[in-house]
């Protein structure tokens, strides 16, 4: 993906509460282009694997609930140096702490309930965007 690409998900409690739209204008405006997009609501056994590093974390067991508790959102985002700028456009894990003017700032609850996901890395970019979407869908 050569660092220009990344995922994003609009959780369910952003997504639920109609602020998607309001997210994905927010991003374009930042310069992101959308490549990929599809509304689902994920099982349990697929949050359990697309959270499968935090499995061993005491926040796993609520964090999955959390995530099938209603639709979501995973879109694939184009942009220079995409991971890091979706991770300075959507402000720090806890909005009680992200930057003004952030995703998490302006749409978040809580640390629980943060509104969007963004991959940490290139690698994991290109992990969880295959994750949601076969190969015909990220060219
Ligand atoms: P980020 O989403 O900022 O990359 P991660 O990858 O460390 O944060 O955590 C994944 C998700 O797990 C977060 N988006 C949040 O919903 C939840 N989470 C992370 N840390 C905590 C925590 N200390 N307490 C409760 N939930 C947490």
């Amino acid at each position: 993906m050569a660092g220009n690409r990344t995922l994003t998900i609009i959780k369910p409690d952003a997504f639920n509460s109609g602020k998607g739209g309001q997210i994905i204008a927010h991003l374009e405006k930042a310069g992101f282009k959308i490549i990929a997009t599809r509304v689902m609501r994920l099982t349990e056994s697929q949050a359990s694997a697309f959270y499968a590093v935090h499995r061993e974390r005491p926040f796993f067991a609520p964090l999955v609930r959390f995530m099938t508790s209603g639709k979501c959102m995973p879109v694939v985002l184009e942009r220079s140096d995409a991971v890091a700028a979706l991770r300075t456009a959507i402000g720090a894990t806890d909005p009680a702490e992200a930057e003004a003017g952030t995703v998490r700032k302006l749409y978040a609850e809580s640390k629980e309930r943060n509104a969007i996901h963004a991959s940490d890395s290139d690698e994991n970019a290109e992990r969880e965007s295959r994750f949601f979407f076969p190969e015909s869908e990220l060219v």
